[in-house]
């Protein structure tokens, strides 16, 4: 077993809450690996930062095996699930292994954090406690525990493969719950956003949080490659080229935010022609999570758009350089007997 795989493992099944000194570390790490990201994929926008797009549709790239992962939602098993997992068409090599070997490219679109329906009944109890003021009840203890150690195989998965592991970010990566910069305060099932944001400052600082704030906002919130493009949600509108990599405030909410039938028709194959431009082809698809689907997928925009976030499964697309996308066939559940979170 690989020493990176002992390490995830741990962070998975650590008994208590991450300690203050290692989550500081491991964010401040993926923070610079975000921050500094080659513009040969990562254009930069005109601050002069890495830029919303991640861009590696062109040829000179070495054409590799990409993986999309759904909304992960507080599922670190999940998570190791993927890695875990040896597919015959990736030559019965877990993804680790290629990932390890750079041989593979895994996109997630975003959502790390609150694990929504599957806690429903936790929330509720959690709600009520911090309703009385406890902050840090029992049941936000186990929430904010698989929170947190998820959010540690994640930054250490992108600091020690920078090129090969890459998050969007979706409408959870909202730390500070605010509602500007193309988010919005989360509630749901109970006032999430608030009872994170309450625990952290809690448990943890202000400092902590300011850092886990700079990590959601270096995240890009677009990934292109010659079959497809991802992100977290539908395109609300058409969106240039330049704006995704500006990565201003309304585009942001325009691709993380997008209930089902509020997009704008077209505006799937309209970004994608203005992102691909002459490159541009009919059979290139665009996928996405957020919206919760049964099955493995559910197509929208005449075809074009295909949502994958089933929540109550753990599937994966897998898509190979130069062979055409095929739905039925290329998206695989990755479920294993592991210790899955309690709750
Ligand atoms: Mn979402």
């Amino acid at each position: 077993m690989s020493e990176i795989r002992d390490l995830l493992v741990n962070f998975l099944k650590a008994d208590g809450l991450p300690f203050y000194d290692s989550l500081f570390s491991l964010c401040n790490g993926a923070i610079t690996v975000l921050e500094n990201e080659s513009s040969s994929y990562r254009p930069k926008n005109s601050k002069g930062v890495s830029g919303g797009l991640l861009d590696f549709a062109a040829k000179e790239f070495e054409q590799l095996p990409l993986i999309i992962v759904p909304d992960l939602h507080a599922r670190g098993y999940f998570l190791m699930h993927i890695l875990d997992y040896s597919c015959p068409v990736l030559g019965g090599v877990s993804v680790l292994e290629l990932l390890e070997a750079g041989k593979v490219r895994v996109v997630c679109v975003g959502d790390i954090f609150h694990s929504e329906g599957r806690c429903r009944d936790r929330w509720k109890v959690a709600w009520k406690k911090y309703y009385q003021n406890d902050f840090e009840s029992d049941e936000m203890v186990l929430e904010m525990k698989e929170n947190l150690s998820h959010l540690k195989m994640i930054f250490t998965l992108k600091t020690l493969f920078p090129e090969n592991f890459h998050v969007l970010k979706g409408n959870h990566e909202n730390i500070n719950n605010e509602s500007e910069n193309g988010n919005f305060g989360f509630r749901k099932f109970a006032d999430e956003g608030n009872m994170v944001y309450d625990f952290m400052a809690s448990h943890y600082d202000e400092a902590l949080i300011h850092l886990v704030n700079c990590f959601e906002k270096a995240l890009p919130i677009c990934a292109v490659f010659p079959e497809c493009v991802i992100t977290h949600a539908e395109p609300l509108y058409t969106y240039e080229r330049g704006e995704i990599i500006e990565k201003m405030s309304e585009v942001t909410e325009g691709l993380t935010w997008t209930a089902n039938d509020n997009a704008e028709e077209g505006s799937v194959a309209n970004t994608m022609r203005n992102l691909y431009g002459a490159a541009y082809g009919d059979d290139i698809l665009w996928f996405a999570g957020h919206r919760p689907v049964p099955g493995k997928y559910l197509l929208r925009q005449g075809g074009r758009f295909v949502q994958i976030h089933n929540p109550d499964e753990e599937n994966i697309v897998i898509v190979l350089p130069n062979e055409k996308i095929n739905l039925e066939n290329d998206i695989y559940a990755v479920n294993r007997p592991f210790e899955r979170a309690g709750c």
